[in-house]
């Protein structure tokens, strides 16, 4: 199963047998493949309303569930992927064939015979080719000289289990498992430019949750595309989760209304997909924080999350939305999409090296490598290092 759900209720008391969230990976992905209802079954859009599935759900209402589901950890971190379950093998591999591109230009660096100049200043360039920005180069390649000298290392083939370890040292305290369960419900607002892959990602990571016994419910925030809506509308069809949407109506109401419900019903989990925009857009950014405000007015303390959608693509740029989104929004977690195709992985490192500066760091939740459900998995700092040089 997933590992990101770390309940706060008796977390880490109960027996790994008696969590739903530690069923064998076999059976997720037998229900990753599940049929699903149709998503024909047009629904009338009436002024936020919460749209039920036809279907019966799937959980009791306003069972919260005591400690009994989602325990799992995430793997301790470096850990090795020997014992890997088949969809987080599979996910790999997707993930190394995505970076394959940055990974032999990385790697070519290390083929010659002596450590030297030439080496660094060709790493350099590999660095920077592969997105992780000019900071972040700098503090890889000071970090690697002096792991090299402290290796007492001869051998470029060595040099490069070295800057293994020096990425990973640097991506570490991105790696952090989503908490859901401390707040009831815990509420989720999820933001990006649009494209980035919010929608895909947020009907990922529902279903996940409701296959955790999560009682999830999604706000249609992006208003301003009917498309949006509907696509939201196929997305908890799908997981069989409630969603509050309206027609063009104004996202703050809905949102609000959503948590309002969400409170209401008991729901474990409250999930905002709110419209692309592009971090200049400042008067889209302004209605951002409104969002954010008026979640708060709804609930004490909300939103526990605010995610960011970036697509792996977007190059060094990707930076720069974490960055104004950050500001806008206060982020508590960043999401990296479409690491499957051209993306060069190496932002990873750029937004690793502004996190550091920032007063705490900016976790990397998740991770996508394509459009199916086991396409999103938690992220690890070693498992990353290791596939962007392998
Ligand atoms: N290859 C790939 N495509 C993705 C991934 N995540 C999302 N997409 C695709 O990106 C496009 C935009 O996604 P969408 O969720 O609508 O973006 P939104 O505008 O941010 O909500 C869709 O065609 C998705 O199927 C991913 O991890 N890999
Ligand atoms: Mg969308």
């Amino acid at each position: 199963m997933f590992s990101f759900i770390k309940k706060k209720l008796g977390w880490g008391t109960a027996a790994p047998e008696a969590s739903p969230a530690n069923e064998p990976a076999d059976a997720v992905a037998e229900a990753g493949k599940e049929q699903v209802a149709s998503p024909a079954t047009a629904r009338p859009s009436s002024p936020a309303a919460i749209q039920s599935p036809a279907h019966s759900p799937a959980h009791s209402p306003a069972s919260t569930p005591q400690g009994a589901s989602g325990q799992s950890a995430s793997a301790p971190s470096g850990a090795t992927q020997a014992g890997a379950e088949p969809t987080r093998r599979s996910w790999l591999d997707k993930l190394r064939n995505g970076l394959r591109k940055t990974g032999s230009s990385i790697a070519q660096v290390f083929t010659g015979t002596q450590i030297d100049d030439a080496l660094y200043e060709e790493l350099e360039a590999a660095l920077l080719m592969a997105d992780a920005g000019v900071a972040a180069t700098e503090h890889l390649l000071q970090d690697l000289k002096r792991r090299v000298k402290e290796a007492k290392a001869t051998d470029p083939a060595q040099v490069k289990g070295l800057l293994i370890d020096a990425i990973t040292a640097l991506l570490q305290p991105l790696e952090k498992g989503l908490v859901v369960g401390e707040h009831t419900p815990t509420v989720i607002m999820v933001a990006g430019v649009n494209g980035a892959g919010k929608t895909t990602t947020i009907g990922k990571l529902t279903r996940h949750l409701s296959d955790a016994g999560q009682r999830v419910l999604l706000a249609a925030a992006d208003t301003f595309r009917a498309a949006a809506r509907e696509q939201l509308l196929v997305w908890a069809d799908r997981n069989r989760v409630d969603i509050v949407s309206q027609d063009g109506g104004d996202p703050a109401a809905v949102t609000f209304d959503a948590v309002q419900a969400g409170k209401a019903r008991g729901c474990d989990v409250v999930i905002a997909d709110t419209a692309g925009r592009l971090a200049t857009q400042l008067h889209l950014m302004e209605e951002l924080s409104k969002v954010k405000r008026v979640i708060g007015k709804a609930m004490e303390g909300a939103p526990h999350e605010v995610l960011l959608v970036v697509d792996g693509n977007t190059g060094q740029n990707a930076l720069s939305q974490v960055k104004a989104f950050d500001q806008a929004l206060g982020l508590t977690g960043v999401i990296i999409t479409k690491l499957d195709g051209t993306a060069k992985g190496g932002v990873l490192a750029a937004i690793a090296l502004w996190s550091r500066e920032r007063q705490s760091p900016v976790p990397v939740y998740f991770i996508g490598v394509g459009e199916k459900l086991e396409d999103l998995q938690t992220f690890q700092a070693r498992e990353f290092a290791q596939a962007l040089l392998s």
